[in-house]
């Protein structure tokens, strides 16, 4: 007899009609061959999927180039299916699921002719934890796959685990013909299904990562009494020894990944890294929130990542543990045969093939790497993955930390009065937009807790649920905002980030451990700046002083458009916060 799993992909082959239906078992030596298919068989238009680097710069790595039109995510093509649209809330494009169900069936039939297709068990978070997903994804590219078994625990086990059962987690993904009109990413929270096509990057077709553990798991969420949050996880370990673990959630391409493995300035002081992108939230038996990170690897942003931006993400790369690594759409020096990017620490090669794999050639100008474009890499070969990665109850949370690009504004650092204002900053929060999806950039856009494109159902509701959570919290984490970006009068930007950042954290452990005070502003609590360890930094009083500037008269703007993007839930839009806001309001003027 035939398992529910084995019928639904039956069922999909017969829709997709594959030539050929391959179930992956996660191992390494599979992942040799599916990179030899990729290198030989498969290709996009004429160009194969992977082709090998240098091993001996780049251990275990190989290149991949996207369909051009095809290099991030497509926020508009992106639908949540609740039965009705008050449930997906103003943040998301709805579409009946009916409708939607007929639309993909129509777009899916023969979509994976002369293509094979991969079927991927894989678990989000570890195995043995109690919050962890089983799920599998069907894809029509090696690519995907395997991507699939560097960000996921994909194992053969899943399959025994999901056994006779229906209720795990569906993915069915299929590039289609790449034509952008014909690309659509469909979520269905109800059967925890995501249907997609048309599209291989990441984000749109690793659908383990933003359409499970972030759109579906987040009204998994809701359903279940957890969060599920694009959010880093990390350790802070302080010169005593003891580990104090946050979580951080910033908007893409603002710094997250390198928060996640910074390299501590202040000595003495460690970062340990357990996640870069999803935190999935669990009130612990003991009142405190716990974290788990569901993925295993990173996708993260080339373009400016170096030695002295983030120094371990360079090793990781670098790193042999676990096989492979992928770059997606970076320049390729045909010389060394190695990728390069804008901002690595060697200089721009003499012979190089920009992403499209055209010459570039200075004088045209233009991009040598997309600025989106990505690594794809284990985290166990992260020279500081911390040991409690695999630990299936996570690790205990003391601060929540919120973030953002924001130029002009907000201060460095704001510590929220309680939980419920924290939760306002949160919902607040705005960000200059960057590439990592497919709109203009450097515009200010708001985008709560860095929420806004993967929060799967009324985020009017989400700020209900956080402020639910807060209230079965017994031990609350504290509630932060942070702000690295702030420039000068010449547009210059004053505080040095990166490892730099250290002392902000170090203030925020001072203040989980009540050692120091702080001071009272309308935006929340800021520190005595004597407190911020800023020994060695050549940074002046006034400068300082200019991070945590508060100008009533320049936040008369900010203030309207925070109200007006409060409003856009409407009744959705918990009265808790919005006496947030007017208190807020109040005190600024
Ligand atoms: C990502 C994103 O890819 O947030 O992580 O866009
Ligand atoms: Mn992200």
């Amino acid at each position: 007899m035939a398992t529910p799993l084995e019928k639904w992909v039956e069922e999909q082959a017969k829709l997709t009609k594959p030539d050929k239906i391959y179930w992956c078992d996660g191992s390494e030596e599979e992942a040799h061959r599916l990179i030899e298919i990729g290198m030989k068989d498969e290709k996009i238009e004429t160009t194969p999927i992977f082709q090998a680097l240098n091993q001996k710069e780049w251990p275990n790595a190989y290149f991949h180039r996207s369909h051009p039109t095809d290099v991030a995510r497509t926020e508009h093509l992106t639908y949540v299916c609740h039965n009705d649209q008050e449930t997906a809330g103003p943040n998301n494009n709805w579409m009946n699921p009916k409708e939607a169900k007929e639309l993909m069936t129509k777009l899916s039939d023969g979509c994976m002719k002369g293509r094979t297709m991969y079927v991927l068990p894989y678990m989000m978070g570890h195995p043995d934890s109690p919050y962890a997903k089983a799920c599998v994804q069907l894809t029509d590219v090696s690519y995907v796959a395997v991507s699939m078994r560097i960000m996921t625990r994909m194992t053969k086990k899943v399959i025994e685990k999901i056994g006779n059962n229906n209720s795990f987690v569906k993915g069915i993904h299929s590039v289609g013909t790449f034509d952008p009109n014909k690309r659509f990413i469909m979520h269905f929270p109800d059967e925890q299904l995501v249907w997609s096509i048309g599209s291989g990057y990441g984000g749109n077709a690793l659908l383990g990562k933003k359409c499970f553990s972030l759109r579906i798991a987040s009204y998994l969420g809701l359903q279940e009494g957890w969060l599920a949050e694009h959010m880093v996880i990390l350790g802070i370990e302080a010169p005593d020894g003891t580990v104090t673990y946050v979580t951080a959630a910033f908007p893409s391409a603002c710094g997250k990944t390198n928060l996640a493995m910074l390299e501590s300035a202040l000595p003495g002081y460690k970062i340990w890294t357990l996640g870069d992108d999803i935190a999935w939230l669990n009130v612990g038996p003991d009142g405190r929130l716990w974290a788990i990170n569901p993925e295993t690897g990173f996708f993260g942003v080339a373009p400016g990542t170096s030695m002295k931006t983030n120094p371990n993400m360079l090793k990781t790369l670098k790193g042999k543990k676990f096989y492979p690594t992928l770059f997606t759409n970076t320049g390729f020096d045909t010389d060394k045969n190695e990728p390069w990017w804008e901002g690595l620490d060697t200089s721009c090669p003499k012979n190089v093939l920009d992403w499209q794999g055209k010459v570039w050639n200075k004088e045209e100008g233009g991009k040598v790497a997309h600025p989106n474009s990505r690594f794809t890499v284990s985290m166990y070969n992260c020279p500081v993955l911390s040991k409690e990665c695999d630990n299936p109850k996570g690790v205990p949370i003391s601060a929540i930390i919120l973030g953002g690009k924001r130029t002009q504004l907000i201060p460095l650092v704001l510590e929220a009065f309680n939980w419920q204002n924290g939760v306002f900053m949160g919902a607040r929060t705005g960000s200059e937009t960057t590439a990592a999806a497919i709109h203009k950039e450097g515009v200010l856009r708001r985008d709560p807790m860095a929420m806004l494109p993967f929060c799967g159902y009324n985020m009017g509701d989400y700020f209900r649920h956080w402020l639910s959570i807060g209230n079965k919290l017994k031990h609350p984490p504290k509630i932060y905002s942070v702000n690295w970006f702030r420039t000068d009068d010449d547009g210059k930007f004053i505080w040095p980030g990166f490892g730099e950042n250290m002392r902000v954290l170090k203030w925020i452990v001072d203040r989980i451990n009540n050692k120091v005070s702080v001071n009272k502003t309308p935006l929340g609590y800021i520190p005595n700046l004597k407190d911020l360890d800023l020994t060695g930094l050549n940074l002046s009083k006034e400068k300082l002083e200019k991070l945590f500037e508060i100008n009533s008269s320049a936040w008369k703007p900010e203030l309207e458009d925070i109200k007006k993007s409060l409003e856009n839930f409407g009744k959705r839009m918990p009265k808790e916060i919005m006496e947030e806001y007017n208190n807020l309001e109040n005190g600024l003027r």
